[in-house]
């Protein structure tokens, strides 16, 4: 028996869904928000990173908040190499968006810090995060949740 229309279909539209969850993007006026992921985390981990590449197309701004559900808070954290070359992640109050420029919010340099989770952020999940933008406002996008994989090596001064 050939398949029908209607399950090819669904098939077709499964397939362009798996590809949608691998890879998400967002606008928000001049700003594309693409691939918002956070790390998987273990029972009783109470912090966890987010991270995006945020593409503005438009004229200077700056995401200068975010929160979450899932987190009692969100904070901007920067890695900054303290004094006695040990890598340390530091609260910033704003990430600048230059015009014309794509920042990546990426593990070993800036991140959104998910604080206080409610829950372990559980691989396969989908976590709403709030993005506020001086210029272009705020917007809601979902982190989608990957497998703990090792951090990328810290880079240490000798
Ligand atoms: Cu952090």
């Amino acid at each position: 028996m050939k398949p029908s229309l209607a399950a090819r279909l669904a098939a077709l539209a499964l397939a362009t869904l798996a590809t949608t969850a691998f890879a998400h993007d967002y606008q928000l006026g001049a700003i594309e928000i693409g691939h918002p992921w956070a790390r998987a985390t273990v029972p009783g981990q109470s912090v966890g990173g987010g991270y995006v590449k945020l593409s503005n197309g438009g004229t200077a701004d700056r995401l200068v908040g975010a929160s979450s559900p899932a987190a009692v808070r969100v904070e901007l954290h920067t890695h900054e190499m303290g004094a006695d070359g040990v890598a340390r992640m530091r609260q910033v109050q704003a990430i600048d968006l230059p015009a014309k420029s794509a920042v990546e919010l990426k593990p070993g340099g800036l991140h959104l810090m998910l604080i206080d989770l409610k829950a372990p952020l559980a691989e396969g999940a989908r976590v709403p995060v709030t993005l506020r933008f001086e210029r272009a406002g705020e917007t809601t996008v979902e982190l989608a949740v990957e497998a703990v994989t090792p951090a990328a090596p810290m880079q240490h001064q000798h």
